[in-house]
């Protein structure tokens, strides 16, 4: 199985982000049931491994917090950019549960994750995006925030590689405490 950790997001926030996707000619847009934010990308386990990696997950404790989208950019590979993203507003408790799922998977047995958390939502992939469209869209877009919304569990995803876009389903979902009462 080909797996990752992530957060999905509420509908509402899916058809509000539709909205962005458009107008630039050569990008493949990420279909909304795709939408999600990785907090840890797995890769291919055994089923005896999925099934450790279901057990530390399941054991992890964090609590929900709030969750806010805002501003656009890209990532490049030699100088290329090769996808379109939808940034998230840093918060420590995004950080915290992001560690705690790293530190549960190195529990599982999994290598350390070398590259720095960068957390988004994928908009679109780019192998042939017109460059000055792009541009535009990443000026026109950057002012973007969107409503903030709770997150309350986190998710296993199974991911199967398509031809146009790759299949997401949520295996197992892990509930997160309400947050400590005030005062
Ligand atoms: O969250 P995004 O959409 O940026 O590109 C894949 C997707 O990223 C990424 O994991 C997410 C869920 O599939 N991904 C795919 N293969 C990867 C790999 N070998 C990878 N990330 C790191 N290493």
């Amino acid at each position: 199985m080909r797996l990752f950790v992530g957060l999905d997001l509420p509908w509402p926030l899916r058809e509000r982000i539709a909205l962005l996707a458009g107008g630039i000619p050569g990008a493949r847009w990420v279909p909304p049931e795709n939408y999600h934010i990785t907090l840890r990308f797995i890769g291919e386990v055994a089923a005896h491994q999925a099934e450790e990696i279901d057990h530390v997950l399941a054991a992890l404790r964090a609590r929900r917090f709030m969750l806010t989208l805002g501003g656009v950019g890209t990532f490049s590979r030699a100088g290329r950019e090769t996808s379109l993203w939808l940034g998230v507003e840093r918060s420590q408790q995004l950080d915290l549960l992001q560690s705690k799922v790293e530190t549960a998977l190195q529990r599982a047995g999994l290598e350390p994750e070398r590259r720095r958390f960068a957390p988004h939502v994928t908009l679109a992939r780019l192998d042939n995006a017109a460059p000055a469209k792009l541009a535009a869209f990443v000026q026109a877009n950057n002012l973007f925030r969107a409503d903030p919304v709770p997150v309350e569990h986190f998710t296993l995803f199974s991911s199967r590689l398509g031809k146009e876009a790759s299949a997401y389903t949520a295996e197992v979902e892990y509930h997160l405490a309400a947050p400590a009462a005030a005062g």
